[in-house]
């Protein structure tokens, strides 16, 4: 049976390809969003892909993802380096989870060196741009097979 995957996309990232894209690059979230769903669809899996300003929202899409998904991908954007809530939703829920960041976030400023993300997944894609999210499928590919 064809697998799921739930990506979330966290604060601001609804903003891509209109700013900074020195540092996040010219394409917008639709465009990974459409080149992740190709990539997906190759591996025979399928993609959810969100994005959501508020914490919130995002720990409930987290917490539904137990029953609905079969692992997760996730840019928390800024929530990355904030939000034990997020942390501990990924905990609390078995499904595997790939963190994804557009940037190296280890050559940025010192706050963004550490993830609350990371002890919640299987491990990190950074620094790669929007090629990021593809690698991330081969690896949700990879965990579930
Ligand atoms: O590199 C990444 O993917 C980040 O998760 C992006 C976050 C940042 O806070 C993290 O440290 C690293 C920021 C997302 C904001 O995205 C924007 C895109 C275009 C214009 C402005 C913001």
């Amino acid at each position: 049976m064809t697998k799921s995957i739930l990506v979330i996309n966290g604060p601001n990232l609804n903003l891509l390809g209109t700013r900074e894209p020195e540092i996040y690059g010219a394409e917008t979230l639709d465009d990974i969003k459409d080149k992740m769903s190709a990539k997906a669809s190759s591996l025979d899996l399928t993609i959810d892909f969100r994005q959501s300003n508020t914490e919130g929202e995002i720990v409930n899409w987290i917490q539904e993802a137990r029953d609905a998904h079969d692992a997760i991908v996730i840019n928390a954007g800024a929530l990355t380096h904030t939000s034990v809530a997020i942390m501990d939703a990924l905990l609390a829920v078995d499904t595997p989870c790939v963190e994804v960041h557009l940037s190296n976030i280890f050559k940025r400023e010192e706050f963004r060196h550490h993830s609350f993300i990371s002890p919640a997944a299987v491990g990190m894609i950074t620094g790669f741009g929007s090629v990021g999210y593809l690698m991330a499928v081969d690896a949700v590919s990879d965990i579930l097979s």
